[in-house]
């Protein structure tokens, strides 16, 4: 008796992902499908490929081990289309299905292509309807953002976070924020002192499944960035829960005084490191945030730690969600600032005589991984100062990254780190000077540039690059009262000064270190 094509993506493994929720075993079958076409429109880091490709197989397995029966076509199968809609087509061809059941997909480019199953369907087989159903996994809804967003003048972060928290009960006490302050960020702000232990982070061994992908990567992707060897990031819901209990119990503690740091040598320091299974779907943001709040409640991570955490959950990653899929089509496209300069190639090996670019790219490369402060306030720092063309950079930060799906990476990369959008995301650029590097890291005291210099002949090139970058764009963010402060020192500037630090500036983006 035809059932239910359920299809399930590879960022959806979630046992209750909406698409299975009302599974009948007996008659329904579960596609999940390994494509060339989302191996490849970008070129996805090796480590992000095996990472998706694992999981996918290890989720399959498990739905199996429950008797569910999983159509799974892998990638070098010889039938295998290599396309999302080609093999639900193929699939709806296998089993005949009364309808088609999916998730909503995170980002816009597959949105689009699902939107037109119906069609396809109705041309090629029996006409079957296709269900698209909401995400439930996020604590809102799109719909509920489209709402939140509708009639509001201001949609800063701020305030949908603290109605997130009342209306989720995190850190709540009888309405009102528990320590009286929804906001602790003024305390998460310190650089490291040396003294300070980095506590290390727990490697997931891979199994049998996982080995065979990495030699499938090996062979099918030879030319896409970073090695298919040394993989540790958790492929199951057991590893990520893993990986979970082992961030609350060693770093949650700690996470908030130095979620700003950066160190040589320590890619992770006081991160969760989840992101990767939190977007696929191995973890859920609600099991995450009881956790945090869990260890304050017991006492064993203070209220500083704990708030700034749930907040970057239940706060940044469902606000930048929502903007997403406000601004979409045109958050794609734009480019407020009218950055033009191509890529340079040292983001693509690290090659380069700046310390702190050269840290967080080869960390990049080795893990698929930096932390948000490297991915901010040094690779988006530079390219905000650089003005590269936001197209080259959005593509950079989804191929680099294990994390990096579009609907997240997107509003940080475009909104937060370009200000390619204009203000939507935040409310100025994140530009910054050798100065905030230096307080942050401990990279310049190693560095061939001189941090305190900007100038002379071996001037730090954030100095100047972040003047002229203010002088570029004066008239552009004249209106901006966060940026009161650096436009009023930049107008009190000496210009022979300037003039030498807009030289140089030039110069150095014109020499062969910032070649593309
Ligand atoms: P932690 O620092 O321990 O934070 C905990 C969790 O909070 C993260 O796992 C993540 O789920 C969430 N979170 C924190 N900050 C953000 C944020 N700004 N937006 C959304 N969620 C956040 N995150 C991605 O998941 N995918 C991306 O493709 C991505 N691209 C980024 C690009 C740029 C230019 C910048 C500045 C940030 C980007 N981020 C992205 C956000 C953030 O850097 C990563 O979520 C974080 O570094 C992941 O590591 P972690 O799990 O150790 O995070
Ligand atoms: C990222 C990714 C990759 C690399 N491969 C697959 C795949 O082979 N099959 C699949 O169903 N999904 C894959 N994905 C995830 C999709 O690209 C993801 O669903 C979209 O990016 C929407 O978020
Ligand atoms: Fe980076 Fe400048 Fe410090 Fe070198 S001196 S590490 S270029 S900020």
């Amino acid at each position: 008796m035809p059932g239910t094509l359920r299809v399930i993506l590879g960022d959806q493994l979630s046992p209750g992902i909406a698409a299975l929720a009302d599974l009948d075993l007996e008659r329904d079958a579960v596609l999940m499908a390994e494509v060339r076409a989302e191996c490849t429109y970008v070129k996805h880091h090796a480590k992000k490929l095996i990472l998706v490709l694992s999981a996918m197989r290890h989720f399959a397995r498990a739905l199996q081990a429950r008797g569910v029966r999983v159509d799974y076509v892998r990638l070098d199968d010889p039938e295998n289309t290599q396309s999302l809609r080609g093999e639900m087509l193929r699939a709806v061809q296998r089993h005949r299905p009364e309808r088609v059941v999916a998730t909503e997909p995170g980002e816009w480019r597959v949105a689009e292509d699902i939107r037109r199953w119906q069609a396809c369907l109705a041309d090629e087989a029996d006409g079957q309807e296709v269900e698209i159903r909401d995400d439930t996994r996020f604590f809102c809804r799109i719909q509920e953002f489209l709402t939140w967003a509708r009639d509001r003048k201001s949609l800063r972060m701020e305030f949908f976070y603290r109605e997130m928290r009342r209306r989720h009960g995190y850190l709540m006490e009888g309405g009102a924020p528990v320590g009286g302050q929804w906001n602790f960020d003024a305390e998460n702000r310190k650089s490291l002192p040396k003294t300070v232990r980095v506590p290390g982070t727990p490697a997931f061994e891979p199994d049998a499944i996982t080995r065979e992908v990495m030699a499938l990567v090996a062979q099918e992707f030879p030319d896409h960035l970073g090695s298919a060897e040394d993989f540790s990031w958790p492929v199951t819901g057991a590893e990520a829960r893993r990986a979970l209990d082992d961030f609350v119990t060693h770093r949650l503690p700690q996470f908030g005084d130095w979620q700003d740091a950066m160190k040589t040598g320590a890619p992770f320091l006081f991160h969760a490191l989840i992101s990767t299974s939190l977007n696929l779907g191995l973890l859920d943001p609600r099991e995450i945030c009881a956790a945090a709040e869990m260890a304050w409640l017991k006492g064993h991570a203070p209220l500083n730690a704990v708030e700034g955490f749930i907040r970057q959950i239940l706060g940044w990653r469902e606000y930048v969600r929502g903007l997403y899929w406000l601004h979409m089509p045109g958050f794609a496209s734009t480019n407020f600032l009218e950055a033009t300069r191509e890529l340079p190639a040292f983001y693509w090996t690290g090659e380069t005589r700046m310390n702190c670019l050269r840290q967080a790219i080869t960390g990049t490369i080795a893990h698929a991984y930096a932390h948000h402060i490297q991915r901010l306030m040094i690779t988006g720092n530079f390219a905000l100062l650089a003005g590269i063309d936001p197209d080259e950079v959005d593509e950079w930060y989804m191929v680099v990254y294990a994390d990096a799906y579009e609907w997240v990476e997107m509003p940080n990369t475009r909104g937060m780190a370009l200000f390619a959008d204009g203000g939507l995301v935040g409310s100025k650029p994140y530009a910054a000077s050798g100065a905030y590097i230096n307080r942050m890291s401990d990279y310049c005291k190693a560095c061939a540039y001189d941090v305190k210099d900007a100038v002379g002949e071996r001037a730090c090139p954030f100095n100047y690059l972040y003047w002229d970058f203010f002088a570029r764009h004066e008239k552009r963010l004249a209106g901006n009262i966060r940026l009161a402060m650096p436009l009023r020192t930049l107008e009190r500037m000496d210009g022979a000064k300037l003039k030498a630090m807009r030289r140089k500036a030039a110069a150095f983006l014109e020499s062969e270190q910032c070649k593309p």
